[in-house]
């Protein structure tokens, strides 16, 4: 687990085709401050609510995120390589990392 998150780490530096490929913009949270933080990893903890079909996005229902000033919330995050979804079922308990870029709220990693 921890190599491919490193892996996927990499990937994240070196693939623009990850980015803007999402089908819609992120709207949960448009009081969010809107400076890039594209760098910085944010943690959360939370349910998995439901799977896309197609493995790029997960519902959760996270708890409160002081760091981001987010309330408990249902919302989608997209997924920075589909295989992190596959272990996944709903109703898992998880707690994962995300990074926020070009509007989308993109998981890094994430355990059960
Ligand atoms: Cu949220």
């Amino acid at each position: 687990m921890r190599t491919t998150s490193l892996l996927i780490a990499s990937l994240l530096s070196f693939s623009p085709f990850l980015f803007g490929m999402g089908d819609e913009p992120h709207d949960a949270h448009t009081d969010a401050p809107s400076v890039d933080v594209s760098s910085h990893m944010y943690k959360g903890t939370g349910k998995i609510k439901s799977i896309a079909e197609d493995h790029r996005s997960l519902r959760i229902f996270h708890d409160p995120i002081p760091e981001l000033k987010w309330p408990a919330m249902n919302m989608r995050f997209e997924v920075a390589d589909h295989d992190l979804t596959y272990p996944l079922e709903v109703g898992d308990t998880v707690r994962f990392e995300f990074i926020r870029k070009e509007g989308k709220d993109i998981i890094t990693k994430i355990f059960k």
